[in-house]
């Protein structure tokens, strides 16, 4: 029997949301591993990603329930990736947008299937993305920032929502509006396995850098697996 959306969220993405923190990537990003050229080719990974949330979202805003969590003001992330963009890729960076990898196009598509088909989906999508970012991604940005020497909030403009003053009373607010939405059981359990399909496609986009991250690892490199 489905519950609150925000609770069942959470509760269902629990094993995948461990999953992802255990990622190469990720432990990598915590030893401070990640170079800036590999993390500049991530950034990209995410624009391909926020274009088409932001784009999938603001194409739905008129139904109400996309409505309850459509807060492009606040949280919109790709004018912030831009940015970024260009500080880890220099100025011609939209050269690095094609090709499109396999697990960036896969993303995409869903992000586009939902939009298309089921609109309730897309705030699976929106919960997977902004709410990590405002969670776990508020970690990733000082562990940027320590290990690259960032001055003054230069390059880990993603991670800084200057349209939101508390983060917590947001996240909080947020969860508020999941639990407003109004879909029948079914749909209430496909947004839950979006959210679970989304983490994973997350991670495939993680291990897309994996063999790049063992070559840093190999012998005669400073680096540890
Ligand atoms: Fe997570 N996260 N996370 N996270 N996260 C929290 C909440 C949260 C954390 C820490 C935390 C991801 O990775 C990490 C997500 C989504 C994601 C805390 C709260 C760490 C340390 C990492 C590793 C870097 C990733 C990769 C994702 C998704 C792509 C969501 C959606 C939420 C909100 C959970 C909820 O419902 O409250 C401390």
């Amino acid at each position: 029997m489905p519950g609150l959306l925000a609770v069942d969220l959470k509760e269902g993405t629990k094993v995948v949301h461990a999953d992802a923190e255990r990622s190469k990537f990720i432990k990598y990003f915590f030893k401070g591993e990640i170079t800036p050229a590999i993390y500049g080719r991530f950034l990209i990974s995410l624009y391909h990603v926020y274009t088409a949330l932001e784009t999938a979202l603001d194409k739905c805003k008129d139904n109400a329930n996309i409505q309850l969590i459509y807060y492009p003001v606040e949280l919109a992330r790709k004018e912030a990736l831009e940015q970024d963009l260009e500080f880890f890729n220099g100025p011609d960076w939209r050269e690095m947008l094609s090709p499109v990898s396999p697990a960036q196009q896969a993303y995409i598509d869903a992000i586009r299937r939902c939009a298309d088909t089921k609109p309730e989906l897309l705030i699976a999508h929106s919960y997977v993305r902004y709410l990590g970012d405002l969670s776990g991604g508020q970690i990733l940005a000082k562990k940027l920032q320590k290990y690259n020497d960032l001055p003054d909030g230069l390059g880990v403009a993603f991670y800084y929502f200057d349209r939101i003053e508390d983060k917590d009373g947001f996240k909080e607010n947020y969860r508020k509006r999941l639990n407003q939405v109004e879909v029948d059981d079914e749909t209430h359990l496909a947004i839950i396995e979006e959210s679970k399909q989304t983490f994973i496609r997350n991670i495939d986009i993680f291990a897309e850098f994996d063999h790049e991250l063992d070559a840093i690892a190999l012998p005669g490199h400073a680096a540890k697996k």
